[in-house]
């Protein structure tokens, strides 16, 4: 059913995306056996993991004065402070247990401390490069799906700029879970639609 050249990202489904972690989007666990269902289909999969220095700057724990959830300035513009999460080597940052996809690669991102990278293709600096597309191309890949933690973060940034670099771009809604932040769920669906990134 899946071509050769169609690729599942698999992004962020980690322990402390799930309940019980640092930063638990509702229902986050739930996705699993979803997604190792979805991933059979697929010939190549790729998994993207948070991978964050403890001291991290997209962290409140960094701004004195600042709460989980509000925004900082950054040298790159505005930038949501979250509680301390998927610090590299510790559980909160393992894949979940229950996840078993056969994935050709594991992209990390979010090693900088001081730029998040919310997209599995360009830091939140919207400029610095992970490589991923300079994969995908080179691969022959032309269709991107897209599912993980969460919607509205790191699934709709990576889902943006795959489309972006000009791959064919769908996200299967029923295998995400979002945070839910201010209306950006719903701000992540107008934009699939204003992208031309298929919600399936
Ligand atoms: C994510 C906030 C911070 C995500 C990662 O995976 O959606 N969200 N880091
Ligand atoms: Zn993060």
């Amino acid at each position: 059913m899946w071509k050769d050249t169609d690729v599942l990202l698999v992004i962020d489904v980690q322990n402390d995306f799930c309940p019980g972690g640092k930063l638990a989007v509702p229902g986050g666990d739930e996705v699993v056996p979803l997604i190792n269902r979805i991933a059979h289909g697929f010939r190549h999969v790729i998994l993207t993991q948070d991978w964050h220095p403890a001291e991290h700057k997209s962290f409140a724990a960094q701004h004195p004065a600042k709460n989980p959830f509000e925004i900082a300035m950054m040298h790159y513009g505005h930038q949501t402070l979250w509680p301390d999460h998927c610090v590299q080597g510790t559980h909160g940052a393992e894949f979940h247990k229950d996840l078993h996809v056969n994935a050709e690669l594991i992209l990390r991102k979010g090693f900088r401390e001081e730029i998040d990278s919310y997209s599995a293709f360009f830091e939140n600096d919207r400029t610095t490069p992970t490589g991923l597309g300079g994969y995908l191309r080179e691969r022959g890949f032309e269709k991107v799906v897209c599912v993980g933690l969460a919607f509205d973060y790191c699934v709709r940034f990576s889902a943006e700029d795959a489309r972006r670099l000009g791959f064919e771009t769908e996200v299967i809604e029923a295998a995400c879970r979002s945070i839910d932040l201010d209306g950006s769920a719903a701000a992540a669906r107008q934009s699939f639609q204003e992208h031309g990134i298929a919600l399936a």
